[in-house]
């Protein structure tokens, strides 16, 4: 049956009602959740900040990041309260082993050092990833994991690729981990389309911008890396549909890391004061310190961008060598504060 003019008419002002009712939605969700996006644990003030030779893109307003309303106090399992330099970090190595007193640990799982100790902060063969190696991670808030993988995995949400990366909101974190994973960054869609193009580290800033280091060779739109460099991304959106623009935010071969293929950077995280965490692939060498592959250093820069310069810090911030991990590689890190 055709509705009738009346009906019709009828129609409409439920819709326009509606539709009223859904604006005024967003613009009290918006007012609620702000445009902040919360990273766990960031209470000190930025200091030091280093400069970049060339002015970056500003970030588009209005890109919310977490959608949720924040985990109010300490988190049992994510205690941002630290007595000791803060790392977390997954391991390449298939599993399972035991580091420090943590029982089955394989390559798709997080740690965190707890300076004694280690803790199972995201056990991911309990969210189905058993298959495939966890190759970057950063957190975003108590209970928000972004990470990346070293192969192409088909999980519900389809085929994700080792260029993207993926959002899990945990519901449960620590030996039972559960939650859902959602897209946060399709590479392909930002022209992260080739093998070398696998992501292999990030870091998200607390402007919304990403940091993020590749495999191998990278190119995107205007401009090539090296797998010893960290791009940075400026949103226009995440999600499933990725845009934005790019621009180098570290130049490894400035600074030391370009003189063999073992000083592909496969870990990075950058500090609220500026300081950029990093690991290897394998041996490094730079002014000032050398290390393995289940090491972290850190550069104190004095520029960023195609100019990079660093102080590199004398002392390893995580050494792995001394819990037992020689034979495998730290593939993935995030530093907090
Ligand atoms: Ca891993
Ligand atoms: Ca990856
Ligand atoms: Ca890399
Ligand atoms: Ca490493």
């Amino acid at each position: 049956m055709k509705p009738n003019n009346t009906q019709f008419s009828q129609i409409n002002s439920l819709l326009s009602s509606l539709f009223g009712g859904l604006e005024l939605l967003l613009v009290a969700a918006l007012l609620i959740f702000g445009l902040i996006i919360v990273k766990g644990g960031e209470t000190e003030p930025a200091t030091g900040k280093p400069t970049f030779d060339s002015p970056l893109p500003s970030p588009t307003p209005g890109i919310v990041l977490v959608k949720e309303t924040p985990t109010p106090g300490p988190d049992p399992v994510l205690n941002l309260t630290f007595t000791h330099e803060p790392i977390y970090l997954s391991l390449s190595n298939g599993g399972a082993y035991t580091v420090g007193t943590v029982a089955n640990v394989s390559n798709e799982d997080i740690l965190r050092f707890e300076g004694t100790d280690f803790v199972m902060v995201f056990d991911g063969s309990d969210v189905g990833l058993s298959s495939t190696d966890l190759d970057a991670l950063t957190l975003v808030d108590a209970d928000t994991i972004l990470m990346s993988f070293n192969d192409p995995i088909t999980l519900s949400l389809g085929v994700v690729d080792d260029s993207d990366i993926l959002q899990f909101d945990a519901t449960s974190l620590g030996e039972t981990t559960t939650g859902s994973f959602s897209w946060f960054f399709d590479g392909s869609d930002v022209d992260l389309t080739l093998d070398g193009e696998d992501v292999d580290g990030i870091d998200l800033l607390p402007d919304g911008q990403l940091l993020l280091s590749t495999t191998g060779g990278v190119s995107v739109s205007g401009l090539s890396a090296e797998d010893e460099d960290a791009l940075i991304f400026t949103p226009t959106a995440y999600g499933e549909n990725t845009s934005g623009s790019w621009a180098i935010y570290f130049d490894g071969s400035d600074v030391g890391l370009a003189d063999t293929a073992d000083e592909d950077v496969d870990g990075l995280g950058v500090s609220t004061s500026g300081s950029i965490y990093l690991t290897t692939l394998g041996s490094f060498a730079v002014t000032g310190i050398s290390g393995e592959d289940e090491g972290v250093f850190v550069c104190i820069p004095a520029n960023l961008g195609n100019d990079t310069a660093c102080t590199f810090s004398s002392a390893l911030s995580f050494d792995g060598a001394l819990w037992g991990l020689s034979i495998n590689d730290v593939d993935a890190i995030e530093t907090l504060p």
